[in-house]
């Protein structure tokens, strides 16, 4: 259903810039970081030459690169290669979380293991901290937004869904909670917490994109930034009741990498009367 296009134009010099709760602090250093994002990188033996040349172009562009999962085409561990011979040796870290298509062939678990030889960090529920930026990953799951929610009702194979994707926001929320104190948060899925960055896909299918579900801890814990990828006709930027959602499929960014600049901004101070 999903068909890759690799965009080649380089955007690298125009970041997003994202304003966070983050105080500046002069003496600590940096006040920014540089987050460069990808979804749907779809690795395969095909596109090696560009793959290759794409994340050699972005390696010191960013302080961590953020992979928004479907990582390969099929979830072949020889895919996945492919991928970590891109990334092995790159001076910015990387980090990602898997997509569907990365589970498909039922060898996640050797994806993963090749993934992790190529130096990449492979959130599955879980927390990493790179260049003060802390990131709570997980791939997300489906079950739709109000008025089309998959019930948590009737056949098991139905409610084991359901409780599939509670697992994935409980581990959301226990990620964020972990990150809480980092200076910079990043929430990394594959599905959408959000139907607005779907905009573009049939509205038929939004069920099985994403689900706002996965909205409540990213309300109860204000993440600087949100990414996901997964819709490759989708919109680019939306919000969470204020909080900045990316999809950054690269279909819909129309390049290999979006650099994000997150910056501290101080917090006004309260006048006294
Ligand atoms: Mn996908």
């Amino acid at each position: 259903m999903l068909t890759r296009v690799w965009g080649v134009e380089p955007g690298y010099t125009s970041p997003v810039a994202v304003e966070t709760t983050h105080i500046p602090d002069p003496a600590a250093g940096p006040e920014s970081v540089r987050v460069a994002a990808a979804g749907d990188v779809h690795a395969n033996e095909e596109i090696r030459d560009e793959l290759m040349a794409a994340f050699a172009a972005i390696d010191r562009e960013a302080d961590v690169i953020l992979l928004a999962g479907d990582l390969t085409t099929h979830g072949e561990p020889e895919q996945a290669a492919v991928l970590a011979e891109a990334c092995r040796g790159l001076e910015t870290p990387t980090v990602a979380v898997l997509g569907n298509h990365d589970v498909h062939a039922g060898r996640a678990a050797e994806v993963v293991e090749v993934l992790v030889d190529g130096g990449i960090r492979v959130l599955d529920g879980a927390t990493t901290v790179c260049a003060g930026v802390g990131i709570a990953g997980a791939k997300g799951f489906v079950g739709g937004f109000r008025g089309t929610h998959l019930p948590d009702f009737g056949e098991p194979s139905l409610r084991a869904l359901y409780a599939e994707t509670t697992g994935e926001v409980e581990a959301l929320d226990r990620g964020l909670r972990e990150i809480a104190l980092c200076p910079y948060r990043v929430v990394l899925l594959h599905y959408a917490p959000t139907w607005e960055t779907l905009e573009g896909e049939p509205r038929e299918i939004w069920t099985f994109l994403g689900t706002d579900r996965l909205q409540a801890p990213i309300v109860e814990h204000r993440p600087d930034l949100v990414l996901h990828g997964h819709a490759h006709a989708g919109r680019f930027r939306s919000d969470v009741d204020g909080i900045p959602v990316f999809n950054v499929s690269v279909p819909v960014m129309g390049r290999d990498f979006w650099v994000f600049e997150l910056t501290g901004s101080a917090l006004p101070s309260t006048p006294i009367r």
